[in-house]
Formats: C-alpha cells, sequence, structure tokens
C-alpha cells in the first residue's frame, strides 16, 4: 500500500458566473455582474490539472453538481420576482472549488486507521449550502471502499464548516502520521467567520484523531475583515513547512507554539507585512497556492499568475526562490476566470493521501482522460453568460446538457 497526496481539482462547472454572493470575498464582490467565460474558465483548470500529472505523477477530479438546482429554485419561490441575488443561488457553480468539499482526514492519524472525510456543509452562504448533498454522493462513489475510507455526515448546520480550506496537515512525509490543524474564525466582524470553532472541534473527534497531534487555532480578525474568508487565503502548509503571511492567526507566535509543541520538526517561512501587506497578498492569493512536494523531494509553490503582476508579491517569491528555504521553485498558473470569485490553485483542489488503487479510477486523470475532459467542455461549455441570463430556459437546457455530455463521457452514471 503506497500512500500518496493526490489532488482531486473541481471541474469548472457549466454556469460559472459572476453574481457576487460571497460576503467578506473582495473578488466576488468586486466581480459581480461581469460576464463570464465558463469554457475558457474550466479549460485553465484542465491546463492546471495537466501540470501538476506531468510534475507530480498523479491527480483526481470531482465533477460539476447539477445545476441549476431546481429544488433549491422551487425553495426559494423563485418566480422572477425575487432578487437578482436569489435567483443566482441554484445556478452556482461553487463546487468547482473542491478545497471546501470536505476535510479529510488520511489513514495514519485516525484511531481505525481509515482515511476519514466529512462533506463540509457550508451553511454560511446560501448558494454553497446547496452543494453537501450531491458532493457527499460523489465521495461515496469515488471513495466507496469502505475498508479504505469512511464518509461522514456533515456538521449540524448550526455550526458552519467550510472543510479543507481552515485545515493543515504536518508530517514528516505524506503517508507517515500528521499532527492536523484547524483553523476557525471568532464571529462578531464586519464578515461573517465561516468556519465555527464546534465545527472543526467536531470533525477531529468524528475522524478519531488523537487529541495530542490536534490543534485548534483561531485566525486573525483582522484576516477575516481584510478579505481572507478563509485560512488558505493567507497561510498554507506542505509536510513540515507552514507557508504563511504574518497577520494570518490571532495569536501568530502562539499558533506556532502550538503548532511546534505538538510538532517540533515544524519549519515556518513567514512572510512580514512590510514586505507583502495583508491586502496585496490578499488581492494576489499568493497563499492560496500549492505547496507540493515533487518526485524529487524539492517543494514547488503553485501561485495564481496575478502574484507574478505584483511588484511586491513577485520581488517575494524571487527573493525565497533565491534563498537557503524549502520552497525554491514558485510556478504561476492562469486560473483568472476563477480568481475573479476568489478561487486560487488552492481553492480549486482537495488534498487525500491514500493509495490512488484504492480510488474509483473514473475519477483519476491521465492524458486521455484530460483530452477527452477539454473535447467534452470545448465541445458543450457554453462560451459565455452574463447574470441576466440566469433563470433562462435556453441556458438551463445547455449547462443541464453540457454536465450530462460529461458524466457519459467520463461513465458515471450514478452522478445523473
Ligand atoms: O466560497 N466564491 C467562493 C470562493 C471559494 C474559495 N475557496 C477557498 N478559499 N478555499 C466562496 O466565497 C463566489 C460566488 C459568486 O459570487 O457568484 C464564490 O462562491
Amino acid at each position: 500500500m503506497s500512500l500518496t497526496e493526490i489532488n482531486f481539482d473541481g471541474i469548472v462547472g457549466p454556469s460559472h458566473n459572476y453574481a457576487g454572493l460571497s460576503l467578506g470575498n473582495i473578488a466576488s464582490a468586486s466581480h459581480a455582474g461581469d460576464t463570464s467565460y465558463p469554457r475558457a474558465a474550466a479549460l485553465q483548470g484542465v491546463d492546471k490539472m495537466r501540470g501538476n500529472l506531468a510534475r507530480l505523477g498523479v491527480q483526481g477530479f470531482l465533477l460539476p453538481l447539477p445545476r441549476p438546482n431546481r429544488a433549491l429554485g422551487e425553495a426559494l419561490a423563485c418566480d422572477g420576482t425575487e432578487a437578482p441575488a436569489l435567483r443566482a443561488a441554484p445556478w452556482s457553480a461553487s463546487s468547482m472549488w473542491t478545497a471546501n468539499a470536505a476535510t479529510v482526514s488520511p489513514a495514519p492519524d485516525t484511531a481505525d486507521g481509515k482515511c476519514h472525510l466529512t462533506p463540509a456543509n457550508l451553511v454560511t452562504m446560501l448558494h454553497r449550502a446547496q452543494e453537501w448533498p450531491d458532493t457527499k454522493r460523489m465521495l461515496e462513489v469515488a471513495f466507496g471502499d469502505r475498508d479504505q475510507f469512511t464518509v461522514h455526515g456533515i456538521a449540524p448546520m448550526t455550526f458552519g464548516d467550510e472543510g479543507a480550506a481552515n485545515h493543515m496537515r504536518f508530517c514528516e512525509g505524506h503517508g507517515s502520521a500528521g499532527v492536523e490543524v484547524f483553523v476557525y474564525g471568532r464571529p462578531g466582524g464586519r464578515f461573517p467567520a465561516r468556519q465555527h470553532e464546534q465545527a472543526s472541534r467536531l470533525v477531529a473527534r468524528a475522524h478519531g484523531l488523537d487529541p495530542a497531534r490536534t490543534v485548534f487555532i483561531e485566525q486573525n480578525p483582522a484576516a477575516i475583515e481584510a478579505g481572507a474568508f478563509h485560512n488558505d487565503v493567507v497561510s498554507v502548509a506542505n509536510e513540515r513547512v507552514l507557508f504563511t503571511h504574518a497577520e494570518a492567526f490571532a495569536d501568530q507566535q502562539g499558533a506556532y507554539d502550538a503548532i511546534r509543541a505538538a510538532f517540533p520538526a515544524l519549519e515556518v517561512v513567514e512572510v512580514p507585512s512590510d514586505e507583502v501587506s495583508l491586502a496585496e497578498a490578499i488581492k494576489t492569493y499568493l497563499f492560496n497556492a500549492q505547496l507540493v512536494t515533487q518526485p524529487d523531494e524539492s517543494m514547488a509553490l503553485i501561485v495564481p499568475e496575478e502574484c507574478r503582476e505584483s511588484a511586491s508579491v513577485w520581488g517575494y517569491c524571487e527573493r525565497m526562490m533565491a534563498s537557503n528555504g524549502p520552497i525554491r521553485e514558485v510556478i504561476p498558473v492562469d486560473v483568472r476566470q476563477s480568481m475573479a470569485n476568489g478561487g486560487g490553485p488552492a481553492c480549486l483542489r482537495l488534498r487525500v493521501v491514500c493509495d490512488p488503487a484504492t480510488v474509483d479510477p473514473r475519477f483519476l486523470l491521465n492524458e486521455t482522460r484530460a483530452d477527452l475532459i477539454a473535447r467534452v467542455i470545448a465541445t458543450n461549455w457554453p462560451e459565455q453568460i452574463d447574470p441576466a441570463d440566469l433563470g433562462s430556459d435556453s441556458l438551463a437546457e445547455s449547462v443541464i446538457a453540457a454536465r450530462a455530455a460529461l458524466l457519459a463521457a467520463l461513465e458515471l452514471p450514478e452522478l445523473a
């Protein structure tokens, strides 16, 4: 059994649009009303996956969920007179950000030696709270081997849970026992704190984590105020390395101390505010990066293209690459369509450490499948969507047909 980290990217759905639905997500708010380009968005995602497949040797994917969600439209009594934000919610393609699909605890961390997944309830945002039933069904198919995986029910709706975006794992190597760190927000600020402490704690208990190897940390309220609606907008971890902005946590030194007490090998790469301001970090999504271990054991940081366009951020990256630190390579990728809704490279992936042989192979990428997916997208995904189109019958037909074509091509009738 060889345990490997697999990144499962969300394929961008055919209804990808800019409706400004996420309060506290600056990119989503500032692009509200813009025309979106679902075909280009999904092809950008496929290109990112192809790059990572070549770089890492393994890559998974998750499928877009059924949209428009008629049940939500009916529950909202949508009849054309409702507010545009309500009309848009059943059309959201937000499940592309699979870092919010679930929290994952790999087998070496859990009491029963299985990999545990808890789908996130995403209750804070209406358009995201509709995701979990279909996400759970899909996870049960992809990770259907009951000897290896347990897919749990969601946390009760009273406790907001946003999944892996607020979860970090430290370990010597992906296959060895890890220390899991849960980052939560304290409510009461200008923007919602989407990850509640009680949700983090109950997920840790449900997964059977060892309390001595589990750490709970409060996110810096100032970071939430500045637009870091998930912790993965201001920090990312891989193996022994924490790459973080200096203002990510409520008590920065206390956070390092707490992680180090459970994981003494911790190596912190802290980006000081006078080199990259919190605002610039959030604008460029420097930390919404994929910090990955390459086959030669070196670490690379896969960042959005936007990082290269910022003098302070790219200057920092160049100094980091020239330094003796653990991150020697920074690789920009173009995910601009997703970025305009607040989703960088790290939002688009869910990390699962497991033996690839135990995953339903229909969710694993290879070159042939990448070509197939790209072809279905190029033929079926709408080229553009204006938010005023949402609600139209003809758009609904083409979005439904596009997803059906992808399920047929990938032979996944269970998800229909
Ligand atoms: O939940 N954007 C997503 C972005 C999620 C990013 N995920 C991570 N940080 N892991 C969100 O705010 C925008 C939808 C809209 O405005 O139409 C949106 O849902």
